[in-house]
């Protein structure tokens, strides 16, 4: 057994009384009121899921295992030659809660590299697609192809006993996560360059190789490993990561939840704002006859699309009223390796120009950035001008904390999740309208 697995099972152990007594003792115990609001409005802010794999505090930001993201990528140990930390010594914090050794990073990198043959077949599902499918159709498609591979399934069937479906689940989630680089790399080549696929190289971190599949010179490595752990995890309330936990909850495995997952991500409330934004900002630069607009400008434009009925991509928040220290990580990146890139002046000018206009028209609770307004920017600089693709990169680092997240709900055996619904008339009844 490896020793992450090995440390998983002995932490499982330990929390399990801990969840089995809140529960026996504790269960009646109110973590607030749901309003008629919030019952229709989305459950906003109701209390009535848990994680311990991250927290999103709406002033501070997310933590990851208590660390912040700062925190984070100071204390992972690194990859060598590189400013970013191994995606895979992340993966090892998000399950464990332990920053993991040299030793220990090194045999979970190695664990991923011997997971992550493809089989043939998701190829040939992806080039069989018609080429203007979404690059998340695709990927949605893939993982789920894949399904007929797990071996949650497998042992399911042969009557494993419940306390152990943690262990197949976590088997499913390392076979899938170390395969989704090359799938995501594979569909990128696919699509855009003309099916000129390049080859994984065995001896490269999860980072490092999909930046070599993607056909991006360094620092595309470190952006990767960067990317791919900002968007990992937001705790469990969001759309991505609540479609995984609630398919996995009926016991569905981790390609059909993965599936889900990337299905929900790819709405522009959600994840997809990561191309709305470049989309958005395309649009304003084609309006300006490609002349990047100036301050006054770029204001007309926020309320031209506004008043228009529509939302400013890359701002607002469910649960954040800041600034997400998420965009603020990707804009260091930016100011260290592209400050003068007009893209990022462009984008910067929006983080002066959209938050005042946003107070000023009184809808939006949260008027600053989100992870997403910065992404495309660095994405566009090291050549990816594909901005259709971008939340691809987005659903490769979700699935790292939503995985994490399901073998954890395996583990302390979370029962299937069924909330209950009201009609309109009874709300009206409880609201005392005749
Ligand atoms: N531009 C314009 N209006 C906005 C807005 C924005 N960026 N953000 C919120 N609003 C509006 C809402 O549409 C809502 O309007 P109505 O009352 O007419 O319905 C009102 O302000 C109140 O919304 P809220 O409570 O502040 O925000 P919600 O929790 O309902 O929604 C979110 C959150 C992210 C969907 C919303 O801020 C939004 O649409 N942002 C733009 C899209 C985006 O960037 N999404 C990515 C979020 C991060 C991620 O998940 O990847």
């Amino acid at each position: 057994m490896s020793q992450l697995k090995k440390k998983l099972f002995e932490k499982i152990e330990e929390w399990r009384p801990r969840t089995t007594r809140l529960l026996k003792d504790y269960g009646d115990v109110k973590l607030g009121d749901v309003t008629i609001s919030q019952a229709i409005g989305g459950m906003r802010g109701v209390k009535c899921l848990t994680t311990d794999i991250s927290y999103l505090d709406p002033f501070e930001g997310i933590r990851f295992r208590g660390l912040t993201i700062p925190e984070t990528l100071a204390k992972l140990p690194k990859v060598p030659g590189s400013e970013m930390p191994y995606v895979e010594g992340f993966f090892f914090l998000l399950l464990t809660g332990d920053i993991p050794t040299d030793e220990e990073v090194n045999e979970v990198a190695e664990e991923f590299n011997n997971r992550k043959k493809v089989p043939a077949y998701v190829f040939n599902i992806l080039r069989a697609m018609p080429a203007d499918s979404h690059p998340m159709t695709m990927l949605s498609a893939a993982i789920v192809a894949m399904q007929k591979e797990s071996v949650f399934v497998e042992k399911y069937n042969e009557g494993i006993n419940k306390m152990d479906y943690w262990d197949p689940t976590y088997e499913d989630a390392l076979n899938l996560l170390a395969r989704l680089p090359e799938v995501g790399a594979f569909i990128y080549r696919l699509k855009y360059k003309g099916g000129e696929i390049i080859a994984p190289d065995p001896k490269l971190d999860m980072g490092g190789n999909f930046a070599h599949m993607m056909g991006i010179g360094k620092p595309y490595d470190d952006l990767s490993r960067l990317y791919f752990i900002l968007h990992s995890d937001h705790e469990s309330g969001n759309v991505s990561a609540h479609a995984g936990h609630l398919v996995s909850s009926a016991l569905s495995d981790i390609y059909y939840s993965i599936s889900a997952m990337v299905n929900g991500l790819a709405g522009p409330l959600h994840g997809l704002a990561n191309q709305e934004v470049l989309r958005w900002l395309q649009e304003v630069y084609e309006k300006k006859g490609g002349k990047i607009p100036t301050e006054e400008e770029m204001k007309e434009f926020v309320w031209e699309t506004l008043n228009s009925g529509q939302v400013i991509p890359g701002f607002g928040h469910a649960v954040l009223r800041k600034t997400d220290p998420r965009y603020m990580a990707q804009r260091e990146f930016c100011l260290q390796h592209l400050p003068n890139d007009p893209l990022f002046k462009y984008v910067d000018l929006l983080y002066k120009v959209v938050p005042p206009i946003l107070v000023e028209q009184g809808k939006a609770k949260n008027p600053w950035p989100n992870v997403d307004a910065q992404s495309g920017v660095i994405q566009w600089y090291y050549g990816l001008t594909e901005y259709d693709y971008y939340t691809v990169l987005f659903g490769i680092g979700r699935a790292l904390g939503v995985c994490a997240n399901i073998i954890w709900d395996r583990a302390l055996g979370y029962p299937i999740e069924r909330p209950k619904s009201l009609t309109t008339a009874m709300l009206e009844e409880i609201a005392g309208i005749k």
